[in-house]
């Protein structure tokens, strides 16, 4: 079978074609041009509505436009926008103190999109190596996850995996490694090849790869084993935090504490939380890294920045965006709609042979479609899905990522699991 035309409106076609005449062509999207969202709704040009299943990649964990977050940026917006950092604000040492508090961090330092969190890491860890660890001159290694996924930049897309992510794009960002995902008889082993190793950097979930969960005790394992090795161990919770995973941060233990208290008794702590997407609600691009004093004070004035990173709208934006987090109970409306959701879909596997796999945690979510049948088959139903009024997107050929907003009620979830149950049915 090839790709299936969907019901594509004279009045959609034209923004399309329009994109695709005087944009750049790095992205193919699911042909819907959206106009419109609210919680877990949004509304295409023609006014069809939609249920939200992407949550534009974990970004509008609040909802779209959460009232709460649209005002104080409206409120701001009227203040005071930007400074630099040449200057102090009045909201950038609050925002500071609060996610600090609130993560259990001596330190907090704001940029903007994620990729930019995910190299400040990088340059972070490696400042580290040299002056806390007493690696020689140049010598520093970076490992990371194979199948990783962390950004575009050229830096990042050197510790990519993905032919895609890095043809056409060398040469690389040099003493860069990559490990298996899940495996910690491999970590130790790259570990003990080099004394050079400044961190390892993972995504507690890997996202892109197909939502990729571990086994239960890697991440604690994985801290344990960085703190043997002098490592530092540095998580990617751009995608899993935010209450994406039934917790506040997917490195979070078991209980529902409003904040990464419960690090404390865990000891799945990370030396380095990296922060992004949901953190403004997906309003605005704000990205965080959280550290620790011997890790952050490490960097001195003038040795890293960022014109709009810290400004006074992004950090009233982002303590608002944690609030409602909390405010709502989301991380654990996450949990339970989670659970609901996968027995639903388990339910729908059961009695169709396209889906060999359910898998996920919290609300960040993927079925596996069987690839046999014909490699357009999970875009074919995601286009199905459109039709029938749910918006997702294949990852990787043949998972589709169902990752609604973790504003989601039940009702609303049932209206998803009939939508995807029905648009399973009819390609059997
Ligand atoms: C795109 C994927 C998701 C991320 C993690 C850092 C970043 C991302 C764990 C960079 C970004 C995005 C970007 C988006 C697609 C999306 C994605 F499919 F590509 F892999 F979510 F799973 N770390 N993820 O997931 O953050 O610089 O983009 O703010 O279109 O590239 P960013």
């Amino acid at each position: 079978m090839a790709t299936v035309t969907s019901h594509t409106s004279v009045k959609t076609q034209s923004y399309i074609d329009r994109e695709l005449k005087f944009g750049a062509h790095n992205y193919h999207p699911v042909p819907v041009v959206i106009e419109r969202g609210e919680g877990v709704y949004v509304w295409d040009v023609d006014g069809k509505q939609y249920l939200d299943f992407l949550s534009a990649y974990s970004a509008v964990n609040q909802g779209h436009c959460h009232p709460r977050i649209v005002n104080v940026m409206i409120e701001q917006a009227q203040k005071l926008t930007l400074t630099s950092r040449a200057f102090h604000n009045n909201i950038l040492g609050e925002c500071e103190e609060f996610m600090a508090g609130l993560f259990g961090f001596d330190k907090v330092l704001m940029m903007n999109s994620g990729v930019e969190a995910v190299e400040t890491a990088m340059k972070l860890a490696r400042k580290w190596a040299y002056k806390v660890k007493g690696v020689e001159k140049d010598k520093a290694r970076l490992l990371f996850a194979k199948n990783n996924f962390h950004g575009r930049t050229l830096s990042v897309v050197s510790a990519s995996t993905d032919t895609g992510a890095r043809q056409g794009f060398s040469p690389f960002t040099p003493n860069i490694d990559t490990v298996a995902f899940n495996d910690l008889d491999a970590l130790e082993e790259a570990f003990k090849s080099s004394p050079d190793y400044a961190a390892f950097i993972v995504e507690p979930i890997q996202g892109e790869a197909g939502v990729i969960v571990p086994d239960d005790n890697y991440l604690k394992e994985v801290a344990l084993m960085c703190r043997k090795y002098n490592v530092l161990f540095i998580a990617d919770e751009i995608q899993t935090g935010m209450g994406r995973t039934g917790r506040l941060l997917a490195t979070c233990g078991d209980c529902h504490c409003p904040a990464g208290k419960c690090h404390q008794s865990q000891s799945v702590k990370p030396d380095i939380v990296i922060l992004g997407k949901a953190l403004s609600g997906g309003v605005m691009p704000v990205s965080a890294v959280l550290a620790s004093d011997e890790v952050m004070l490490t960097i001195k004035p003038g040795e890293h920045g960022s014109t709009f990173g810290g400004n006074p709208l992004a950090c009233a934006v982002a303590v608002e965006a944690l609030k409602v987090l909390i405010d709502e109970n989301l991380p654990e409306n996450a949990d339970q709609m989670g659970k609901l959701f996968r027995e639903g879909l388990e339910l729908i596997a059961a009695n169709n042979r396209l889906v060999t796999a359910v898998r996920g945690r919290g609300l960040l979510n993927a079925i596996v479609i069987d690839s046999e049948e014909d490699s357009y088959l999970a875009w074919n139903i995601c286009m199905e899905f459109k039709d029938n009024g749910l918006l997702a997107k294949p990852t990787h050929g043949n998972k589709i990522r169902l990752a609604p907003p973790l504003v989601i009620n039940e009702t609303q979830l049932n209206a998803a699991l009939s939508i995807i149950e029905k648009s399973l049915h009819s390609f059997l």
